[in-house]
């Protein structure tokens, strides 16, 4: 039976830099999820009997949040939901799925990177029929609506047995559970060069991927250790669990203190990775060097024609605005098209669709291809294991003689968690007030070249964003990028990214903390950030 609910908007259904993030609790509330799903559905025109991929990360609610999808579904006259077994899907996956059965769209349940459990966090995300995260215009129209919603249709049927593959129905909708690895491990194969890597395990290249109890587990142990051989053992912190074994399903070097402490060991195996809650972020590390995600993005963009999927070459090179300029100067130097967009993935979907990128990312531990329309933490993985493979480099060679090439560019990200929103808020207002005065002035020993508040124009749709972070360039090309970001579930997160570039192959070697001192001492003057923020350091240095 199908049942109309009367119901009232919540006040904050907005979706952020990703989808809708809450704390658990908030999506607990009787009519919350149901609101926001309906939304969804209410915002979409045309999907009648049409097909919709619906999976999550596995945190806790993941199998509650996927049953009330399902009955939401049914009740709006979708035809069929593919559905991850489990409640399964990495967000890469769900992706895949949505490009491969030219489904309607996907909704993927997940907070990525967030902590999980009962106390931690919980997120839902559209995505749209090119296998991306909706654009802005589409978010902003689902947000209209759990503003004015009135009532929800939903199927009054007892829970699915989400474990079982198979099919089944709801209310005249079939609903199909489906093996969430299989079709992603066949895309993989198409795009690198397995019996090459089946080869470098045999040969004894030890690596260490850490799943962090997260989402990725299936998939780094079908792949890496099924079908490429690598020993048993190799994937860490493997099974998916509600709360992600207690810890911040995060890969950054806080949060997986323990595989960069075993990858600058002496002990250390070749190749070390992490992906996050929902599998679309990846950490890399060699024996003994952590590389940027800007600088595996630029490494990985100069480096693709080694594996199958990119032998052709790239036909573009596009990063998010906080991520160093190191891709660009790979781009520049294949002559192929370079974008700089706003932070989110989001963003390059009309550059993927439209061909004028290949490969993407973002200084968050973030890229990805046109394989798909979302990062993929696995793919950046084997990527980087396909290269290795080729060259038969390590890591740190591979990025040494990157830098000779390509000049270094010295990067952090400061990020100031949990400051107080109006603190946070009247920190950027303070620096936007400054922007006029500031081309031309010189700070310690550099020279500011010009300052803006961040605004894009997608060249393909041509829709505006405006109020993407405070940017300062210098003449020098260093940079100094603050902006707020927009996945936090308690008060501001304040992001401070910091770039400097270094031709001379003789400075290469320095700490990355002192290439980059002046830079932070300028931008602690700037926006006056110890006295607004009440923090003398930042919570989370990458
Ligand atoms: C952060 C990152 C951004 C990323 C986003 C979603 O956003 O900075 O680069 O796209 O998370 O990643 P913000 O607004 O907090 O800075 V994930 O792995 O949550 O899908
Ligand atoms: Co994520």
């Amino acid at each position: 039976m199908i049942k109309e609910i009367a119901t009232k908007a919540f006040g904050d259904q907005k979706p952020g830099t990703s989808g809708l993030r809450k704390k658990v609790g908030v999506f607990q509330q009787p009519h919350y999820v149901e609101n926001f799903i309906q939304a969804i559905f209410d915002s979409l025109e045309g999907f009648a009997g049409a097909t919709f991929v619906i999976g999550g990360d596995g945190r806790y609610f993941n199998r509650e949040a996927i049953q009330t999808a399902i009955r939401i579904a049914a009740a709006n006259g979708v035809g069929r939901v593919i559905v991850g077994q489990g409640g399964i899907l990495s967000t890469p996956a769900a992706s895949n799925l949505i490009r491969k059965y030219k489904t309607f769209g996907g909704i993927i349940f997940s907070a990525s990177h967030n902590p999980g459990g009962p106390h931690g966090d919980f997120g839902v995300k559209y995505n749209i029929g090119n296998g991306g995260p909706a654009p802005e215009g589409v978010t902003d129209v689902i947000h209209a609506k759990t503003q004015s919603i009135a009532l929800y249709r939903i199927a009054d049927t007892a829970d699915i047995d989400l474990d079982s593959i198979g099919t089944v129905a709801v209310e005249g909708m079939t609903v199909e559970i489906v093996d969430p690895v299989a079709d992603y491990r066949l895309l993989m194969e198409t795009l690198f060069d397995f019996d090459r890597l089946r080869a470098l395990f045999a040969s004894g290249f030890r690596m260490r991927f850490d799943a962090m109890h997260a989402v990725t587990g299936p998939y780094a142990k079908a792949i890496l250790e099924g079908a490429l051989g690598a020993p048993a053992g190799t994937v860490v912190n493997g099974t998916p669990l509600p709360d992600f074994g207690g810890h911040h399903p995060d890969p950054n070097l806080v949060h997986a203190k323990e595989l960069y402490d075993l990858m600058m060991s002496p002990d250390a195996p070749d190749f070390g990775a992490a992906s996050d809650g929902d599998g679309d972020r990846n950490l890399i590390i060699g024996r003994g060097i952590f590389v940027t995600p800007s600088d595996s993005l630029a490494a990985l963009a100069a480096n693709a024609t080694l594996a199958p999927g990119y032998a052709s070459g790239l036909a573009g090179i596009a990063r998010s605005m906080p991520t160093s300029a190191a891709a660009d100067r790979v781009a520049d130097k294949l002559g192929i098209g370079r974008y700089e967009t706003p932070t989110g993935w989001k963003f390059f979907g009309n550059l993927l669709d439209a061909g004028l990128a290949t490969i993407c990312g973002e200084e968050s531990a973030g890229t990805g291809s046109n394989h798909v329309r979302e990062k993929d933490g696995l793919w950046a993985v084997l990527l980087w294991l396909n290269i290795l493979a080729v060259r038969r480099d390590s890591v740190l060679a591979i990025m040494q003689d990157h830098w000779r090439t390509y000049g270094r560019n010295f990067y952090a990200r400061h990020d100031y968690e949990e400051i107080d929103a109006d603190a946070a808020r009247g920190l950027m207002q303070h620096l936007r007030d400054q922007l006029p005065n500031l081309p031309g002035r010189r700070l310690r020993n550099a020279r500011v070249a010009s300052a803006d508040d961040f605004a894009y124009d997608d060249p393909v749709d041509r829709s505006r964003s405006t109020g993407q972070g405070i940017r300062i360039l210098f003449e020098d090309g260093s940079r100094i990028v603050f902006r707020l970001s927009g996945t936090g579930t308690a008060g501001a997160t304040l992001r401070l990214y910091i770039e400097r570039y270094e031709p001379d192959t003789a400075r290469h070697g320095m700490a990355t903390g002192d290439a980059l001192a002046d830079l932070i001492l300028i931008a602690g003057d700037l926006s006056e950030l110890a006295a607004r923020t009440g923090r003398d350091a930042p919570s989370v240095i990458t």
